[in-house]
């Protein structure tokens, strides 16, 4: 399950018991939402089924970029690698890459470290390692609880003097806006420590036609997904229009913004939504920034990297302008 944020902010007062980042959020002009309440058990579910719609590239094409250059990648990975990924899901393309490295440095040599803040996701991800790398012992396979900075912190912890190779793959990194995505992979490569390294996963910007098919597709999966955050984060609230979501109370309105080379995710409220929280609404026709996905090209990705102190040395595969996968060293 990936763990993002769109935003994020000081200076919000917080009425006790609603949680600060959520407040903060619907504080803002124009409000947003901060994703992470995208991902309940129900948004999980649906992040699934968008992965696997036609419309939405992204995964099949990491997962064709991993399949066709695992090889080489795991040539770049330490004789004995601890892998930590991050958000690991189901695992169902980790394991091209861990099969690769078991290939080229023999039985014994990985240590997998699933790091998701879902403990289903973390059963799944043992489950299917379980059927599709059955070269890897279940004594070699590690499940951490944990957002991405405190898994890696515990990963660090758990294998002191190891080189830690961390995965973030799926482009959740584009869920963060350019300041956080810097300040979490900065953090994420003092945690891992020097002479780790991070395999990053980033969806190319590329025709705004594409981009708009996948994030509103033909069925409404995304449509579904993303108002499911704003009936969760109503619910959190104690809201009663969480039970309208489902209703339509709200429009889901993507939009590709070329400008910020990024694909937003709004919902315009179709009636005035009294009391979100005291003093505040949401205005009839009002829209809510619920998700962002940015979007790169080769010098963005240099860029991000850069600021964050990592090394774009390591190697990078890509699909044609579509998607790539960019190993980068602490
Ligand atoms: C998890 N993340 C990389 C997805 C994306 O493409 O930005 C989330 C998503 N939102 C709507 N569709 C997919």
């Amino acid at each position: 399950m990936p763990s993002g944020g769109s935003g994020g902010g000081d200076g919000c007062s917080t009425p006790v018991s609603a949680p600060a980042d959520l407040v903060c959020g619907l504080q803002r002009s124009p409000k947003y939402l901060p994703c992470r309440f995208l991902y309940d058990e129900r948004g999980s579910q649906l992040y699934e089924q968008i992965t696997q719609l036609p419309e939405y590239y992204p995964y099949e094409t990491e997962k064709r970029l991993l399949a066709q250059h695992a090889a080489a990648i795991a040539s770049q990975f330490p004789a004995s690698s601890v892998v930590v990924e991050l958000g690991c899901g189901d695992s169902t393309k980790t394991d091209l890459l861990l099969q690769a490295l078991l290939d080229r440095h023999g039985p014994g040599s990985v240590r997998f470290c699933g790091v998701d803040c879902s403990a289903e996701a973390l059963r799944q991800t043992e489950r299917s390692l379980q059927r599709l790398v059955p070269g890897l012992p279940q004594a070699q396979v590690e499940l951490i609880e944990a957002e991405y900075l405190a898994g890696v912190e515990e990963a660090r912890r758990r294998h002191p003097g190891a080189m830690l190779s961390i995965l973030w793959l799926g482009s959740s990194v584009g869920n963060f806006s350019s300041g956080e995505a810097a300040e979490l992979l900065g953090a994420l490569c003092r945690a891992a420590g020097e002479r780790s390294q991070l395999l990053l996963g980033t969806d190319m910007w590329k025709d705004a036609g594409v981009l708009l098919r996948a994030y509103d597709d033909s069925q409404g999966v995304s449509s579904a997904f993303i108002r499911n955050g704003m009936r969760h984060a109503l619910g959190t609230l104690g809201h009663p229009a969480a039970a309208e979501v489902a209703s339509g109370l709200f429009a889901y309105e993507p939009v590709v913004n070329s400008e910020r080379q990024q694909v937003e995710m709004w919902v315009r409220a179709r009636r005035r939504v009294p009391d979100v929280l005291p003093g505040l609404h949401i205005e009839e026709g009002e829209r809510v920034l619920v998700e962002i996905s940015r979007k790169f090209t080769p010098e963005a990705v240099a860029a991000m990297a850069s600021a964050a102190g990592l090394l774009p040395c390591g190697g990078a595969w890509g699909s044609a302008g579509l998607y790539s996968l960019t190993l980068l060293l602490t």
